[in-house]
C-alpha cells in the first residue's frame, strides 16, 4: 500500500482500520468472507484499464486480447467447477445475475413466485422495494410457521393457484437444506422455469457438501464472495439452449462494460475452489456452524427451526426480551460482528427484528475449528444475557481480540 499511502493518506488509514478490525475481530456475517491475498492481486491489477464490451472473441473494442484470454478461463473453470454446460462471468452482482435471467424469461408483469424477504429470501426475488416487485406480479412463499421450513407441499399449492412463469429458491437467512429438486418438479407441473439463487451456499453446492441445482433446474444465479471466498460479484450458469438468451440480457441488456479486473479475479478463485483443500473448507464451515448452533441451544437460546444445515443459523431473540438490532449493537461492541435478522412470523420491523443471523464462512476461512466454537458461543451468550453490562462486554472485546489475532485474514 506504499503508492496508496504517498498518494492519499486518509484512505490509506481508513483501509488500515479496517484491517485491523478485520484482524481484531470475529466476522459472523454470514454472506461474508476473507478472499486470498492472489484474488486480491488479481482484483487491484491493471484488468481494470480496459473497456471489454461484449464477449470473448465478439468485443466493441480493440485490445482485448487478453482479456478474452481472462473471461474464457473464468468461464471453463466455473463451468469445470458445477458441471454446467454454460457461465457467465459479467454480471457485477447477484441481483444483476437474477435480472438478466427475470428478463430473459419474463416480460413485464410477468408472475414471479420466490420466497418472501421477511421470511428467508433476498430483495432481489420480488421485494416492493427492489426492481423485481416493481416490474412483476409477484407472490412468495414462506416457511411453514411451526417447522419453520420449507413445505413443498404448500409451494406446489402456490404455485397451482399463481401459476408463476418463473419459480426462485434459493434464501438469504434459511439454515436449512433446500431441494432443488423438487422446486424443479413443482416448475414442471405449472410450466413454469426455475432459477436456483445460490449465492450463499454457492461453495457447499461446488463441492457436494449441498445439493447442487446446476443441470436440476433451469439457471443458477451466485454471487462469487460468500462461501465460494471470491471477488464481490455474480455469475449465471445455464444450458447451452439458454446460453445466447442469457448473455444477451447481460450484455448490452443489462450491463455496459465488464468488471475485467474482477473477471480475472473470478477467474483466480475458480481455480482455488477446485482444489481438495476448498471442499475440506467448506465442510468445516458446517461443522462449525451445527459446533456453534448446539453450544447456543445448550444455553437455552432458540435457533429458527431448531438448528442448521449450512453456514448460518438465526437467532429467535424474543425470549430474551431482546430486538436484533440492541443484540448486533451489543455484539459489536465486543468485536463480534453479526447483523439483525427478521425472523418467520416477524412482528418488528427490518430495521429492528426479532433475530439475529450468524454465519461461519468467514472464522473458517480463519481457521477456526469445532473446539472454538464453544468459546464464542459463550462469548454470545453471555453478550445476549446482558446487553447493558459494558463492564462484562469490554472484558469480551479484550478477549475476542486477543483471541481473533491468532488467526491469519488470509486463507492459505
Ligand atoms: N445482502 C446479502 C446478505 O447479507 O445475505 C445477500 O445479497
Amino acid at each position: 500500500m506504499s503508492y496508496l499511502g504517498d498518494t492519499d493518506s486518509e484512505i490509506a488509514d481508513i483501509i488500515e482500520k479496517e484491517r485491523l478490525r478485520q484482524l481484531n475481530g470475529l466476522e459472523l456475517i454470514a454472506s461474508e468472507n476473507l478472499v486470498s491475498r492472489a484474488v486480491l492481486e488479481a482484483m487491484g491489477s491493471i484488468m481494470t484499464n480496459k473497456y471489454a464490451e461484449g464477449y470473448p472473441g465478439k468485443r466493441y473494442y480493440g485490445g482485448c486480447e487478453f482479456h478474452d484470454m481472462a473471461e474464457n478461463l473464468a468461464r471453463e473453470r466455473l463451468n469445470s467447477l458445477f458441471g454446467s454446460e454454460h457461465s457467465n462471468v459479467q454480471p457485477h452482482s447477484g441481483t444483476q445475475a437474477n435480472m438478466a435471467v427475470y428478463f430473459g424469461c419474463m416480460n413485464v408483469r410477468d408472475p414471479l413466485l420466490s420466497m418472501s424477504l421477511a421470511q428467508g429470501g433476498h430483495l432481489s426475488h420480488g421485494s416492493p422495494v427492489n426492481f423485481s416487485g416493481r416490474l412483476f406480479n409477484v407472490t412468495h412463499y414462506g416457511v411453514d410457521l411451526k417447522t419453520e421450513t420449507l413445505d413443498y407441499g404448500v409451494i406446489e399449492e402456490i404455485a397451482r393457484k399463481s401459476r408463476p412463469k418463473v419459480i426462485v429458491c434459493g434464501a438469504s437467512a434459511y439454515p436449512r437444506n433446500i431441494d432443488f429438486k423438487a422446486f424443479q418438479e413443482i416448475a414442471e407441473g405449472v410450466g413454469a422455469r426455475v432459477v436456483a439463487d445460490i449465492a450463499h451456499i454457492a461453495g457447499l453446492c461446488a463441492t457436494g457438501v449441498h445439493q447442487s441445482p446446476v443441470n436440476i433446474v433451469d439457471f443458477t444465479t451466485t454471487t462469487t464472495h460468500k462461501t465460494l471466498r471470491g471477488p464481490r460479484g455474480g455469475a449465471i450458469l445455464c444450458r447451452k439452449e439458454d446460453a445466447q438468451n442469457i448473455d444477451k440480457q447481460v450484455f448490452p441488456g443489462m450491463q455496459g462494460g465488464p468488471l475485467m479486473h474482477i473477471i480475472a479475479a473470478k477467474a483466480v478463485c475458480f481455480k482455488e475452489a477446485q482444489k481438495p483443500s476448498f471442499r475440506d473448507y467448506n465442510i468445516q464451515i458446517v461443522k462449525n456452524s451445527k459446533a456453534l448452533a448446539e453450544c447456543l441451544i445448550e444455553n437455552e437460546i432458540r435457533l429458527i427451526s431448531g438448528g442448521t444445515d449450512n453456514h448460518l443459523m438465526l437467532l429467535d431473540l424474543s425470549s430474551l426480551g431482546l430486538t436484533g438490532l440492541e443484540a448486533e449493537i451489543a455484539l459489536g461492541k465486543a468485536g463480534i460482528t453479526v447483523n439483525k435478522n427478521t425472523i418467520p412470523n416477524e412482528q418488528r420491523s427490518p430495521f429492528v427484528t426479532s433475530g439475529l443471523r450468524i454465519g461461519t464462512p468467514t472464522i473458517t476461512t480463519r481457521g477456526m475449528k469445532e473446539q472454538d466454537m464453544p468459546i464464542i458461543g459463550e462469548w454470545i451468550t453471555t453478550v445476549l444475557r446482558d446487553v447493558n453490562n459494558n463492564f462484562e462486554i469490554n472484558r469480551i472485546k479484550t478477549e475476542v481480540t486477543e483471541f481473533s489475532k491468532k488467526f491469519p485474514l488470509y486463507p492459505e
